[in-house]
């Protein structure tokens, strides 16, 4: 049996768009030092390097940023996707956008990332507090869920999945997260834990939370973090009984 852990980020291992809390880190990084550990992430390199540093990024087998669209090993890019959404599809997010009843904008509301856009009616550039009112708005709204609906019966051809706070993932059919575990899983031996905040029908870790083995059900960094440990300690207390798991 050859286990492997793979991660979401916002949400899972750091609050969404924030770094990581120091002692969680620490314990993190011991963790990948004993375990294959894979991070996938809607968010690009850059993003996920500011919130878990390089030292985690580094330490990791894989990093399949973008949705799997873009592919690290440590420093070094493995593959990166080429798609972009068309015209049709990039207009109808502008009106989108402009027909919204959330008062608010702060700008970059379409994020062109490899392979994938992310669309956020508040903006990729919001304050904390525009985050937070955006949250509420959703929750109350479900303008997420009313939005992935009608752009993906607009268009079969394209994925739209709910992810982070305030923004959809949307790229080619077939080309988020669960590409990851394909790539992942390489054996009939693998045992695939997942552990991301967005497994619900519509979520961005939905589909690729399914192909792994164990998912277990977190809503926060602190869930993953006291997860893990209960994880080491069962592992311990076998060990001192002498029991392999
Ligand atoms: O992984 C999904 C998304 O998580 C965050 O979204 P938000 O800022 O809306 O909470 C961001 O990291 C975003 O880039 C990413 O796609």
């Amino acid at each position: 049996m050859i286990r492997k852990f793979v991660f979401d980020v916002d949400g899972t291992l750091t609050p969404s768009r924030k770094k990581i809390d120091k002692e969680f880190a620490e314990f993190f990084l011991d963790f990948c030092s004993k375990n294959l550990v894979y991070l996938v992430t809607g968010s690009d390199k850059p993003k996920t390097v500011e919130q878990i540093g390089e030292e985690i990024f580094n330490s990791v087998q894989m990093s399949f940023n973008c949705a799997g669209n873009e592919v690290w090993n440590k420093s070094t890019l493995v593959y990166s996707s080429v798609w972009k959404p068309n015209k049709e599809v990039t207009d109808y997010l502008e009106l989108l956008l402009s027909e919204s009843q959330f008062p608010e904008r702060s700008g970059n509301h379409i994020e062109y990332r490899k392979g994938m856009v992310n669309f956020s009616v508040v903006g990729r550039k919001c304050s904390n507090e525009q985050r937070e009112n955006y949250k509420l708005w959703d929750t109350k709204s479900q303008e997420r869920v009313y939005l992935s609906e009608k752009i993906r019966s607009k268009f079969p051809n394209i994925d739209v999945y709910i992810g982070g706070e305030t923004g959809l993932d949307i790229f080619e059919k077939g080309k988020g997260k669960s590409q990851a575990i394909e790539v992942i899983r390489t054996s009939d031996d693998d045992v695939l834990y997942y552990f991301g905040d967005q497994v619900f029908p519509g979520g961005n870790d939905f589909e690729a939370a399914m192909l792994c083995n164990y998912q277990p059900q977190i809503e926060s960094w602190q869930d993953t973090y006291y997860s893990l440990l209960i994880m080491d300690e069962l592992e311990n207390e076998n060990r001192n009984y002498g029991v392999n798991i």
